[in-house]
C-alpha cells in the first residue's frame, strides 16, 4: 500500500482550486469519498433501488440483502456481539441524542449526574444539557489540562453514586488528544456507571473493539470514515438497548399497532423508525470495506508519520502556537498565529488551494478554556502527503510575510 495508489481512488483530490492542486486538510470536518463508496451508492440507485423490510419483490429483496449485509459489516468492524447492537442513525449527533433521550428517560431521575468533559464537541454537550433540563439532573464537567489532556484525577473524583452516565470523546476534534478511554471505562464500571464513547474522530484512525473496550455505547458518523453523510451508528450493549424505550415512533419500529396499545419491534428495529437512509447504509458498508482493504497497519503508520511531520513543520514557524501538546494524539492539530485571525489564515490558505478549517470547531467551551475565540485546524487522513504539509508550512510563512508588510 502506498499513498499514491490511495490518492488515485479519490476523484475529488484530482482537482485544481484557484489554479493550484487541491490540498485537502479538513478531513476532521468530513472526509473525501473513495470511488468504491460512490460506486456502491450509485449501483444501488441504478439497479436495486427499493425500500427495505417491506416488499417481497426482487428489488426489495436485493435492497434488504445489501442493507443487512452492511449492518453485519459494521458489527464485525467494531466487534459487537450481534447485529442487534448496531443501530443506524443519521450520524454521531443523532446517536447521542437517541441515548440522551431514551437512556435518561429509563434510568435517570432528578438529582442524578452525567459526566462529560471540557473538550467535547457541542454534539456531546447540548443533548445532555437538554436531558438534564428535562430530568432535573446535573451535568458535571471534567476539566482539561494546559497540555490538552483530561484531568484524570478530577474525573475520578467526580464519579459517585449519583452518576448515571459518563459521555466522553475518544479523540478531541480540536486538540487531537486521544483520551485513555480504557481507564475511563474501567473507573466508571467500578462504580456501576455506564459509558458512552464519542468515536466520531477516532473510528477512522484506529481499530475499535467494543467488546475489548467494554463500553456501553459508542457512536460515530459515516462521513468521517470515508463514507457518506446522513448515516451514523449507535452501538449499544443489548441489555441497555432492550431496557430503553423507543426514541421515535413510526414505521418499522413497531410489532403491532392498535389504538389501545402498540407493541414495539425487536432490536435493532425498535430504534429505527421510518424509511432508513438505505443508500447511506450501503455506502457505509463500502467505506468499511475500503478501510479494511487499506488496513489499519497502513493507516496508523502513515498518519503517525504525517502528524509528526506536521508538528515539526508548524513547530518551526515563528509566531505560530499549537494548542495543546497531548502525549497521545491523532492527526488533528489546531494553531494560532500572532497577529492574524484564524479566519484570515484559512481564507488566504484557500487561495493557495489549501483547505483547512477555522472557527470554534463546535467546541466553544474548549475555546473558552484556552482563552481564544477561534483556531485554525489542519486534519489529516490517509490520502495526505508530507509534501502537502510542506506546502501548508510554506503557505503560512508567505501569509505572515504579507501581514508583516
Ligand atoms: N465534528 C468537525 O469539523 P456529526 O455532525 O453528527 O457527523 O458529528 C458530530 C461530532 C461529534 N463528535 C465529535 C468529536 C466531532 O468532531 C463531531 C463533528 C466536525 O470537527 C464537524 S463540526
Amino acid at each position: 500500500m502506498d499513498v499514491d495508489s490511495v490518492r488515485t481512488q479519490f476523484p475529488t483530490l484530482q482537482q485544481m482550486v484557484y489554479d493550484k492542486p487541491l490540498i485537502y486538510l479538513d478531513s476532521g470536518a468530513t472526509m473525501q469519498k473513495p470511488l468504491a463508496v460512490i460506486d456502491a451508492m450509485d449501483s444501488y440507485y441504478m439497479h436495486d433501488n427499493s425500500n427495505v423490510h417491506r416488499g417481497v419483490h426482487a428489488l426489495s429483496a436485493r435492497a434488504d440483502k445489501l442493507f443487512n449485509d452492511a449492518r453485519s459489516k459494521v458489527r464485525s468492524f467494531i466487534n459487537a456481539k450481534s447485529d442487534e447492537e448496531v443501530i443506524f442513525t443519521s450520524g454521531a449527533t443523532g446517536a447521542i441524542n437517541l441515548v440522551a433521550q431514551s437512556f435518561c428517560q429509563a434510568f435517570m431521575k432528578a438529582g442524578d449526574e452525567i459526566i462529560i468533559s471540557e473538550m467535547e464537541h457541542h454534539s456531546n454537550i447540548v443533548p445532555w444539557q437538554l436531558a438534564c433540563e428535562r430530568m432535573g439532573a446535573v451535568l458535571k464537567v471534567v476539566p482539561v489540562t494546559d497540555a490538552g489532556e483530561l484531568d484524570m484525577q478530577a474525573y475520578a473524583e467526580l464519579l459517585n453514586e449519583k452518576t448515571k452516565l459518563v459521555a466522553l470523546t475518544h479523540v478531541s476534534n480540536v486538540l487531537g488528544t486521544v483520551n485513555p478511554i480504557e481507564k475511563i471505562i474501567e473507573l466508571a464500571h467500578k462504580n456501576d456507571i455506564a459509558v458512552l464513547i464519542d468515536a466520531a474522530q477516532s473510528i477512522h484512525h484506529m481499530q475499535i473493539d467494543v467488546q475489548a473496550l467494554d463500553c456501553d455505547f459508542l457512536v460515530f458518523s459515516g462521513h468521517k470514515m470515508y463514507g457518506p453523510t446522513g448515516i451514523g451508528v449507535l452501538y449499544g450493549k443489548k441489555h441497555w438497548l432492550e431496557a430503553m424505550p423507543p426514541y421515535q415512533g413510526g414505521g418499522s419500529m413497531i410489532e403491532e399497532v392498535s389504538f389501545d396499545k402498540t407493541t414495539y419491534n425487536k432490536l435493532p428495529f425498535k430504534f429505527e423508525a421510518g424509511t432508513p437512509n438505505i443508500a447511506g447504509v450501503i455506502g457505509l458498508g463500502a467505506a468499511i470495506n475500503f478501510i479494511e482493504h487499506i488496513g489499519f497497519d497502513f493507516i496508523v503508520d502513515h498518519e503517525a508519520k504525517l502528524t509528526a511531520h506536521l508538528l515539526k513543520k508548524l513547530g518551526a514557524i515563528e509566531g505560530l502556537r499549537i494548542i495543546g501538546s497531548p502525549e497521545k494524539r491523532a492527526s488533528v492539530v489546531s494553531f494560532l498565529i500572532d497577529g492574524i485571525h484564524a479566519h484570515d489564515i484559512a481564507t488566504m490558505l484557500d487561495r493557495q488551494g489549501i483547505a483547512v478549517r477555522a472557527g470554534h470547531h463546535c467546541a466553544m467551551p474548549l475555546m473558552k478554556r484556552y482563552g481564544v475565540a477561534a483556531t485554525t485546524r489542519a486534519t489529516l487522513a490517509i490520502y495526505n502527503t508530507t509534501e502537502e504539509i510542506d506546502k501548508l508550512a510554506e503557505g503560512i510563512v508567505s501569509l505572515q510575510q504579507v501581514f508583516a508588510e
